[in-house]
């Protein structure tokens, strides 16, 4: 082989491969070279033939990283919920502005509201402000439809982000977010519904990825859930699950009998339910943009997911009602102040085991050869800075697929 694309010299790497012993699987004075879109070779540079340097582009000693990647986010919505905001820091609480009207049905009707290009446009800035961070994969959920037009409204709208910003976009079906208006005091109509109609036509037009559900006292319990994750799996659909946030509702062990890509929230797991993520290989997602917004004191079960060996990925949960958060760099920073992870555990938790959430983890999460080469370039002294600096901007440059985007 002795073409490359592109070919970076004098990096510092951190390739956040898994086991690696070094931490962040760092390479000082490292080269990678792209070829046809992915990492052709990475490694010291000093291993590079000669020749092959020709050409190169120096980084002049910065840090590379694997392109972030945000998990969990519901980036399509209409309206705007910051009146909402201000009455809760007045004093009311999230459950009595849902009772009022407000809260995720104040999101719905908007949603159900708004034009497709207005869904668009609006999410669109949004995704711009996270690739602007170093964020090159974002995963989005529907949920503020709930109704089948504006379900697939919003998923059309997410693969429409996808295609037009040139970053990938992973949807989800959530539309077993909340019960809506037409189905009030039914929500078991509702959800079949949702698995009998919905689900099967959103699986035949390839509209989602994956299949969530709001596991919770004030939506939907884990025995209603599983009927709609046993369809999904046998439309081939993988499952994903907002569990145990505010209650423990059995949501993890829920997604863990359902071998979930992840496990969302987990503020109230169990250790019975920790183990059995553990046993299913499903990815805890934590998310402390919703904790810190809702004034939650109980932190999820951080050294418990480490004792078991659950992978913890981190997301923005991006979302106008409990986690108005636009920026990935800021919840990693977030969760080591809130949670208590690494500064290591919360650059894995958005690259290596954010992949895994989405089952990317053969494509991209490493600096490894044969991935897909989305890089990005940081103006930082250590990957640590990530996570220490809060609302720094450090990107200095970003490479999806191998091409330069900022
Ligand atoms: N978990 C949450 O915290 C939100 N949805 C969810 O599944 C609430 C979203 C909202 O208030 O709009
Ligand atoms: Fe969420």
């Amino acid at each position: 082989m002795d073409h490359w694309d592109l070919l970076l010299t004098d990096a510092r790497i951190a390739t956040m491969r898994g086991g690696a012993p070094d931490p962040y699987g760092a390479i000082e004075d490292g080269a990678l070279a792209i070829r046809d879109g992915k990492i052709a070779w990475v490694g010291p540079e000093a291993d590079l033939p000669s020749h092959w340097a020709e050409g190169a582009r120096s980084l002049e000693g910065r840090w590379i990283t694997p392109a972030l990647i945000d998990c969990h986010t519901h980036l399509v919505f209409g309206g705007d919920r910051g009146g909402e905001f201000e009455a809760r820091l007045g004093g009311a609480s999230y459950e009595e502005l849902a009772a009022a009207g407000g809260g995720i049905m104040a999101t719905v009707r908007a949603t159900r509201a708004a034009p497709a290009e207005e869904l668009f446009r609006s999410a669109l800035d949004r995704l711009e402000g996270m690739a602007g961070a170093g964020v090159a994969t974002v995963e989005i959920k529907s949920g503020y439809g709930l109704d089948l037009d504006t379900e697939i409204r919003m998923l059309e709208v997410a693969r429409r982000l996808g295609r037009a910003s040139g970053l990938t976009v992973r949807t989800t079906l959530l539309a077993a977010h909340a019960v809506p208006p037409e189905f009030r005091g039914r929500p078991d109509d509702y959800l079949a519904f949702v698995r009998d109609e919905l689900l099967p036509r959103v699986a035949e037009e390839g509209l989602a990825d994956a299949v969530d559900g709001f596991c919770e006292s004030v939506a939907f319990s884990a025995a209603q859930l599983a009927g709609l994750f046993e369809r999904a799996r046998a439309l081939g659909l993988p499952v994903k699950l907002h569990a145990d946030q505010r209650t423990d509702g059995g949501g993890a062990a829920l997604a863990a009998r359902f071998g979930a890509l992840s496990a969302d929230h987990l503020e109230y797991t169990p250790e019975a339910g920790i183990e059995a993520l553990a046993g299913a290989g499903t990815v805890a997602v934590l998310l402390p943009g919703a904790f810190l917004t809702l004034g939650e004191s109980r932190r999820p079960p951080v050294g418990a997911l480490r004792r078991h060996g659950v992978p913890i990925a981190l997301a923005t949960d991006c979302n106008p009602g409990t986690s108005p958060l636009g920026s990935l760099p800021e919840a990693m920073g977030l969760a080591a102040r809130l949670f208590g992870l690494t500064p290591e555990e919360c650059l894995a938790g958005v690259t290596r085991q954010a992949a895994r959430a989405l089952r990317l983890q053969h494509d991209r999460g490493t600096l490894e050869a044969g991935k897909r080469a989305d890089v990005a370039i940081w103006d930082i002294v250590h990957p640590r800075d990530l996570t220490y600096w809060l609302g720094r901007r450090a990107l200095a440059g970003l490479l999806v697929a191998g091409r330069d985007r900022s």
